[in-house]
């Protein structure tokens, strides 16, 4: 094992980041003042009195979250503008100056109860940013406001899986500037809620660099710590209201976050697994002007397999209506795209076929694949970086898809692989790839064949692989 390696292999997830990548799947809720306004970024001088959801029914939103089998949900406590979904005792910027049952209601104990009765977990999305409280960019001041604020959600809910940091700020050097205490943040919240994960400006889950759904084609979850600076993930974020960086992709430079070549060079690296976020629409909010702008159950797909299949976390946003409500349009699209992925994953091909492996270290065989979870995997003896595994069925198989996943408790290993089908005689390669990680999940066209052979030709040391499924 040369020295580089050893490095590298010795990056493993801790056990919130660990239970987090599990969930894989789960919804962004973006509703606030805007939603009535029209707006994507309210300039906090909104007046309470515009929200005035009719109908809300959290229990309507977590029932469409779980017809897409998301597994959690995270809810705006707090946008741009400053308004509260909760009635906050340290401003009368918030749902107590509403409309919404009569000044009384609070959208934070509807949803974490819905969330809570309905078998999903819930997390806080608090902007950093805020248009509207006076006190934003005097320093102390307002980090004492946020803390507090932090401090309710983090306290009053139950159990929060994610605080969303957001890097977005439009206010240059003529706005006002303030310099957070991330620290003393990231400090409360270890304090109040240790098993949270901290996502984007936050050292557990690292924001994959845009909105648009776009991943690399290796999303790596050893980077250098340099990627969980604030700084940057804040130049990188939304500078203002803009329609284009909702759509802007990955940039050419941003693509290798973590390859050998990159991470030889680095004097620190963390475990920073990362997660994409996009909404189902084309805004964050809702906005009736875009109720036939649903993405189709292609384009969820296609963001679905490069995600969730591609070691990333996916954070789909829905947009509740005026009324509080889940859109019929989307409610449907989610119905459809939880159906397709029941139907896609209910039959594992490999629960009928034979295994062979060239190797295995004692103890880690290769039947071990078969089941999903880290209590047992398969794993190549010391000093062997390359393997082969054959699937063989007594009578051909139409194959669709093929999920690996390695055991990432013993860090992310495999660097490159190829799925080969015996065809007329040989093997032939129908895919070609490189990180496994947590998850991947190849779609292959349609093979039909009695003899799968997966090969993993390059690891960082001998690969581990806790699970693999293989789908018609
Ligand atoms: C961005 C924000 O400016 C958008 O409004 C939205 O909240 C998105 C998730 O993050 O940076």
């Amino acid at each position: 094992m040369n020295t580089l390696d050893q490095r590298l292999i010795q990056v493993i997830p801790n056990p919130r980041q660990l239970a987090f990548q599990q969930l894989e799947f789960y919804a962004f809720i973006h509703f606030t003042v805007n939603t009535f306004t029209g707006k994507e970024w309210g300039d906090g001088t909104e007046n309470p009195a515009v929200f005035a959801p009719e109908e809300l029914d959290a229990r309507q939103w977590v029932t469409a979250v779980k017809s897409a089998g998301m597994q959690g949900l995270i809810l705006t406590c707090k946008h741009h503008d400053g308004f509260c979904l909760w009635p906050s005792r340290h401003t009368s910027h918030s749902v107590a100056s509403s409309p919404f049952r009569n000044g009384k209601g609070n959208v934070v104990r509807e949803v974490s109860d819905a969330c809570r009765d309905g078998g999903i977990r819930f997390g806080v999305y608090l902007s950093p940013w805020d248009r509207n409280s006076p006190v934003y960019g005097q320093g102390k001041p307002y980090d004492d406001y946020f803390v507090a604020q932090l401090t309710e959600l983090l306290t009053e809910y139950g159990d929060i899986f994610s605080v969303w940091f957001d890097g977005a700020c439009g206010e240059g050097p003529n706005g006002k500037k303030q310099v957070y205490d991330w620290d003393r943040y990231y400090e409360t919240i270890r304090r109040l809620q240790p098993e949270a994960c901290i996502n984007v400006c936050g050292p557990d889950i690292r924001w994959c660099g845009n909105e648009a759904g776009d991943t690399r084609p290796a999303e790596w979850s050893v980077v250098p710590a340099r990627t969980r600076d604030t700084e940057r993930i804040a130049q990188n974020s939304q500078q203002q209201d803009d329609e284009a960086f909702r759509q802007r992709t990955i940039r050419a430079w941003d693509q290798d976050l973590g390859s050998r070549d990159l991470l030889r060079d680095e004097s620190e690296l963390v475990w920073y697994p990362a997660e994409v976020n996009t909404s189902i629409r084309p805004g964050w909010f809702y906005h009736p002007e875009e109720d036939g702008q649903v993405k189709s159950l292609e384009s969820l797909l296609h963001v679905y397999f490069n995600s969730v299949g591609g070691n990333a976390t996916f954070l789909l946003n829905l947009p509740p209506t005026k009324a509080g409500l889940v859109h019929a349009n989307d409610c449907a699209r989610l119905r459809e795209l939880g159906a397709f992925l029941e139907e896609a994953f209910r039959t594992n091909l490999l629960d009928s076929a034979r295994l062979q492996a060239d190797t295995a270290l004692p103890g880690h065989d290769v039947e071990s694949i078969r089941r999903d979870g880290y209590g047992e995997w398969f794993q190549a003896k010391d000093g062997e970086n390359a393997i082969a595994i054959e699937m063989l069925w007594e009578v051909p198989q139409q194959i669709r898809y093929v999920a690996m996943k390695e055991n990432i408790r013993l860090s992310q290993r495999i660097e490159a692989f190829v799925i080969e089908s015996w065809d007329d005689g040989a093997w032939l390669t129908v895919h070609a790839g490189t990180a496994v990680g947590y998850k991947r999940i190849v779609r292959l066209q349609n093979i039909v064949t009695n003899r799968l052979r997966l090969r993993i030709t390059d690891s960082r040391v001998a690969p581990t692989l806790s699970f693999v499924g293989v789908y018609g």
